[in-house]
């Protein structure tokens, strides 16, 4: 990975992962240009011409303006960011469904399709071989079709966990006696990986999400095998 690529977000696999990522470098645009570059700007110039230390006692126009102005532009940083909310609740029909459970320390997973009943636990890999990610691979990954809505129904066995995939820009909690949901759909194949982002214990960095995302008669053969 080049130093480029560690500095920013990682490659996103889904539309939802796109649209974070855009409004991740909006957002920044806005509050580094104009919250603060644009405020320090307009001091420094007011401050060189005098304008603060000599003729400024008090300006309606200022107050109206620093009311206003950061007013417009946190409204700019909001309304975008509720569409997005909205946006990651997903579609309302779903190809497939996908359940993750959190446990002390590592997640089982469990699909009902096609009169195929799937269950498995995945931990971490505790001997990585040539070409594995030390601390990501897991002993038994998920396989998804590529191209088709999975829902993911995240849930816990025990404690609090979180179901986290940073490539996806999706998050959710995984609480014991209570249901969330994901919406997953990846446009292309490839391996996924993610981990627990609730510090759930003291095995908590070692419990790795790795989907791998392959075509439908890849994973059709993978499933009824
Ligand atoms: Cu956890």
């Amino acid at each position: 990975m080049t130093m480029y690529n560690s500095l920013l977000l990682q490659d996103c696999y889904n539309n939802i992962g796109v649209e974070v990522l855009l409004f991740h470098d909006y957002s920044l645009m806005v509050l580094v240009f104009i919250l603060v570059g644009f405020l320090l700007f307009s001091v420094m110039i007011l401050n060189t011409s005098g304008f603060l230390v000599s003729g400024y006692r008090s300006s309606e126009f200022l107050e109206f303006s620093w009311t206003v102005v950061p007013g417009f532009l946190l409204l700019s940083l909001g309304v975008p960011s509720l569409f997005l909310m909205y946006f990651m609740e997903g579609a309302t029909k779903y190809d497939l469904t996908l359940k993750a459970m959190g446990h002390q320390w590592y997640w089982s997973y469990e699909m009902h399709e096609f009169g195929v009943e799937m269950s498995f636990d995945s931990y971490m890999k505790g001997d990585t071989e040539v070409g594995d990610y030390r601390l990501l691979d897991v002993d038994h990954r998920v396989i998804l079709p590529y191209l088709s809505k999975i829902r993911v129904l995240i849930s816990s066995g025990d404690v609090l966990h979180s179901w986290a995939l940073p490539s996806m820009g999706v998050k959710a909690d995984a609480c014991p006696g209570r249901l969330n949901m994901l919406s997953v759909m990846s446009y292309r194949p490839g391996s996924i990986f993610g981990q627990c982002s609730e510090i759930c214990g003291v095995n908590h960095s070692f419990m790795p999400i790795h989907l791998e995302f392959v075509d439908w008669d890849n994973y059709l053969s993978a499933v009824v095998s």
